[in-house]
């Protein structure tokens, strides 16, 4: 048979005992759950609403952000078809198909969702959720479930109710769990007198979201953590320390969001600590860049080391991979293409580490071994092993993917005014 770069490459990694196409198979097998909200800037399909007041800020200006939810699923299926593998779609809530009419986020249900799980279906998409505690008039004042108003408090408990529950619709439908995730922007640009209080109130209205038994073979509850953000630069509620007790607490899942730590730590070290202690995890896979955490996710050091610690630590089975951000700068399909590219790249090379030998080297204390293996398995000819993969799963190789791109940005983009 004729020698190609896939081939060679094949070679070159069996040389270092490990099998390509174990590696090409395990990675066929692991979902990468798309954030629907890099399509439109996180602005969603309710009438009104804005982002003042959440610390999100999704900034720039380039043409062609889908307008409609017509749109939003075109500007999906084109991302889909130049990312190889199986994946999902994770929505908001404020992504809801209402029609023209105005439903009050206590009230939504699954009708409003039953278009996207239908499109998902057709698609063979799995499908996340979010509740959405921002760009509402009762999450104006910064504060939601921690809010001193009990009126408003129980509204978005009812909100959170709500999601739970059409999460699990369609988990049930589509036969394969949804992750439901919380997070709320509460927080104080400035010093706070009282940290506890509202921090008591967000366990009690956790408490009162989750007090529904909902089937964990549909639906998967999650909370989010974080360190700061724009305006809850001061206090956060829904810190580290405040999710992670209640995730051990009450066996939820933690989400960890690499963007929204200090900038000095890393999420690999943060897996296998809270895997210790928690059933599952969420990953929202991002970049931090000094005080934003919604950056485009890049082929770096950090995204590699989580794919590393999932592969390393055999934590595959029990995270759930996602990806956040939204750059509203450069064309949104692109957007979606490189970060779930990357973050599928960076799996891949992490199961074409040969972690036996190194982890051997360790264990006999070979520090010096380990770290010139480390160091030379970069050399090793992964692009051709990805490259492969592209090709056998049907999606561009190489940078074509960005051709398609430009072509429906000519056809499609450019049209919206
Ligand atoms: C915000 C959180 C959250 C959001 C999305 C839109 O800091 O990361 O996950 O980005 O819910
Ligand atoms: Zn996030």
């Amino acid at each position: 048979m004729a020698s190609t770069p896939y081939t060679f490459a094949q070679e070159s990694y069996a040389a270092q005992g490990v099998d390509t196409e174990a590696a090409l198979r395990r990675l066929a097998g692991v979902p990468i759950s798309l954030h629907c909200w890099q399509g439109d800037d996180v602005g969603g399909f309710e009438a009104a609403g804005d982002l003042a007041g959440s610390g999100l800020a999704a900034t720039g200006n380039y043409p062609g952000k889908a307008r409609t939810i017509d749109e939003l699923r075109q500007d999906l299926g084109q991302a889909y078809k130049l990312i190889p593998g199986k994946h999902r779609l994770n929505l908001h809530a404020s992504y809801g198909d209402f029609g023209g009419q105005k439903i009050e986020r206590n009230a939504i249900g699954v009708a409003q969702f039953q278009s996207w799980i239908d499109w998902a279906r057709a698609l063979g998409l799995g499908l996340d959720f979010n509740p959405t505690y921002f760009a509402h008039p009762k999450a104006a004042s910064g504060l939601t479930l921690s809010h001193p108003d009990a009126g408003i408090r129980q509204y978005w408990i009812e909100h959170g109710i709500a999601c739970r529950r059409i999460g699990a619709e369609m988990g049930r439908q589509l036969g394969s769990p949804t992750v439901t995730n919380l997070w709320i922007p509460d927080g104080y640009k400035d010093n706070p007198v009282d940290r506890k209080a509202p921090r008591e109130r967000l366990a009690a209205s956790l408490d009162a979201i989750f007090a529904p038994a909902i089937d964990p073979r549909h639906n998967l509850d999650a909370v989010e953590c974080k360190l700061f953000g724009i305006g809850s630069e001061s206090y956060v509620v829904g810190s580290h320390e405040f999710y992670l007790g209640y995730a051990v607490k009450k066996q939820k899942l933690l989400c960890l969001d690499a963007g929204h730590f200090h900038p000095t730590e890393t999420l690999p070290d943060k897996i296998c600590s809270v895997l210790q202690h928690v059933p599952e995890l969420l990953l929202h896979v991002s970049r931090g860049v000094r005080w934003d955490s919604d950056h485009v996710v890049l082929f770096d050091d950090h995204l590699r080391g989580i794919m590393e610690e999932l592969v390393r630590g055999d934590f595959l089975g029990r995270t759930h991979i996602g990806l956040d951000y939204f750059d509203a700068s450069i064309n949104r399909i692109a957007a979606w293409a490189i970060g779930t590219r990357n973050a599928i790249k960076a799996l891949l090379i992490a199961l074409l580490e040969p972690t036996a030998q190194l982890r051997a080297l360790e264990n006999g204390g070979d520090f010096t071994g380990r770290l010139a293996m480390l160091e030379e398995i970069k050399g090793l000819p992964f692009g051709a092993v990805w490259d492969e993969y592209c090709r056998r799963s049907n999606v561009p190789v190489g940078g074509a993917w960005l051709d398609d791109v430009r072509a429906y940005e000519k056809a499609v983009l450019s049209k919206r005014a």
